[in-house]
């Protein structure tokens, strides 16, 4: 996976975060002592495992849409992919999903023991919000408007957002789970740090507030389009090479609703999410070209 699996168009915009995920990585054990060497060592297992890096390309083709340089914006793409990291990492430890595998290998508290593995995840969290204020480094931006990106951030990574949902995903009675009740989840759970994704640009440049919503909508159809199509993947393959086989149930629209019925409300949230950018003309081609990845993904 990787490249590919985002689309040709992509391929430049994931090479850029990879090499920015490379250097920070160096810049980090540069300064540490070699006896924490371990722990950036489990860091990179989970950072290199081949993840799609769709919440950090979303950061960039947003900022692209609003007229911003990509390369300004790394340092907060980059802590996206650190939350989204640190919480995949949590997400498979046994107290949570339980999960062996992740992306075909074995998932980080199998191979590197669950304490290095809940360590590894806190400081991803936490580094996340490090490189957020390395926002600063261009130049190009007010100290308000970075703190305003942290604001953000915090907002739909923890309680408010991923984390709350991750809450009730784990508390739920799966088997009585209504569709709002699935919805509220998703929403929360994998849809928060996907909208924060697209708003995050939008928080460094003066724009009007009907763009602003634009995008907010943009980013709340493709995060609830992203999760019915992985649930779409889970209804179609009994066992997913990004998580390996299921050891618990889980909230999922598969319960409340046929393939049939999820696709077409994929398809619904897919041209909403196209409409609502629509206004951008050229600009929005890249943000369009998840939007349709998300429609037609395989993996
Ligand atoms: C542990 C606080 C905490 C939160 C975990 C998002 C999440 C919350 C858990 C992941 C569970 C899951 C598989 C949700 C389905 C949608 C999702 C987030 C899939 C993984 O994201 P991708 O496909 O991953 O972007 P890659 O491998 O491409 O990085």
């Amino acid at each position: 996976m990787g490249a590919d699996a985002l689309g040709a168009f992509s391929e430049s915009r994931v090479k850029l975060v990879n090499d920015y995920l490379e250097s920070n990585l160096l810049r980090f054990e540069k300064s540490c002592s070699q006896r924490f060497e371990p722990l950036i060592e489990a860091m990179r297992y989970s950072l290199e495992g081949g993840g799609k890096r769709l919440r950090p390309i979303l950061t960039l083709s947003a900022a692209e849409a609003l007229g911003l340089n990509p390369k300004d914006v790394l340092p907060a793409a980059c802590a996206l992919e650190y939350i989204h990291t640190y919480s995949l990492i949590h997400d498979d430890l046994p107290a949570l999903d339980d999960d062996d595998t992740r992306r075909g290998k074995p998932s980080s508290h199998k191979r590197f023991g669950e304490a290095v593995a809940i360590l590894a995840g806190d400081a991803l969290l936490t580094e996340a919000f490090g490189q957020t204020l390395l926002l600063s480094e261009s130049k190009k931006f007010q100290p308000s408007q970075i703190l305003e990106v942290v604001e953000l951030l915090a907002q739909h990574a923890g309680v408010r957002g991923m984390v709350g949902g991750q809450l009730l995903d784990v508390t739920i009675n799966t088997s009585e789970a209504s569709l709002p009740e699935i919805e509220f989840i998703h929403i929360h759970k994998t849809g928060a740090l996907i909208l924060a994704s697209v708003l995050i640009p939008t928080k460094l440049i003066s724009i009007d507030e009907q763009k602003i919503q634009n995008f907010r909508r943009y980013g709340e159809a493709l995060g609830l389009a992203f999760q019915i199509s992985d649930d779409l993947l889970d209804s179609e393959t009994s066992i997913r090479y990004s998580r390996g086989p299921r050891k618990k149930p889980k909230p999922c629209y598969t319960q409340v609703m046929s393939p049939s019925e999820m696709k077409q409300k994929l398809n619904l949230l897919i041209d909403h999410a196209i409409n609502s950018v629509s206004s951008l003309g050229d600009k929005s081609k890249n943000l369009v070209d998840i939007a349709e990845f998300i429609r037609a993904r395989k993996a």
